[in-house]
């Protein structure tokens, strides 16, 4: 058996990880059965060492060699682990694309929620910072907000109102839940990475501490269905049920 460590950012509340890419590789490694060991970063110098080129998680660990990128890691885990493919061969041009926008501009209505929409930021903020020592606690916040929110407007979704993006996300959920009314899963009969790269976001949006969009993913049934199918399929002793 391979010694396994997911390094991530820490669980906050309802996810096991406050990164959906980090989420992502909880649950790849739920749907091949494997145990694994985590490992919450605290440091950036603890980040620059497992991941010097990009400095960003998730890094996965096996028997001492590191993989970084969500992506990677699952073509690893799919190259060493092949019974349970995750990027199976039926429409592989649909499964990049799901993924990639998912990666690419679903994510940014998850940072956006979290860290423009005060409601959501203070409470996360008091969790996510709460272990920091006096004085650090009182302006590290402040400044990564600032960052964030310097690359949501960057990216454009920060430039619009929170009611107009609102509606971009009613649309975009919208459309999954038709996709879900054609198969069971994303991308067909089976799971496949399709569902792995949307279900952290999806599930984010509707945790209560997310009041100000959680609404928009439980007006869907057959989203909500399939967040519980994908989580049945998926969950480890590391993760959190839906
Ligand atoms: N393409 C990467 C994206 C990973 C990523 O963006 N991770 C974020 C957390 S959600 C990160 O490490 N951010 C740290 C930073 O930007 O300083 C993957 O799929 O793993």
């Amino acid at each position: 058996m391979a010694d396994i460590t997911l390094y991530q950012f820490a669980p906050d509340e309802g996810a096991e990880s406050a990164s959906p890419f980090c989420v992502k590789v909880h649950r790849s490694l739920g749907l091949k059965g494997l145990s694994y060991n985590v490992r919450n970063v605290l440091s950036p110098k603890e980040l620059s060492r497992l991941n010097p080129e990009h400095k960003k998680l998730p890094a996965l660990e096996i028997d001492g060699t590191i993989i970084v990128d969500s992506t990677k890691i699952i073509e690893f885990l799919d190259e060493k682990y092949s019974e349970t493919r995750i990027y199976r061969d039926d429409q592989p041009w649909f499964v990049s694309m799901v993924e990639d926008w998912a990666d690419t501009s679903l994510y940014w209505f998850a940072v956006y929620y979290r860290w423009q929409v005060s409601e959501h930021f203070e409470p996360f903020a008091e969790r996510a910072f709460a272990k920091l020592p006096v004085p650090l606690k009182w302006f590290v916040p402040g400044v990564v907000r600032k960052k964030t929110l310097k690359s949501l407007h960057a990216q454009g979704i920060g430039r619009f109102s929170e009611s107009e993006v609102h509606e971009q996300l009613r649309e975009h959920l919208a459309w999954l839940n038709d996709l879900l009314g054609e198969h069971e899963w994303m991308s067909g009969t089976e799971i496949g990475a399709a569902d792995l790269a949307v279900f952290p976001l999806v599930r984010q949006f509707a945790l209560p501490c997310m009041p100000r969009c959680r609404s928009l993913v439980l007006e869907h049934e057959r989203l909500n269905t399939w967040l519980r199918a994908v989580d049945a399929k998926t969950s480890t002793e590391h993760t959190v049920s839906v």
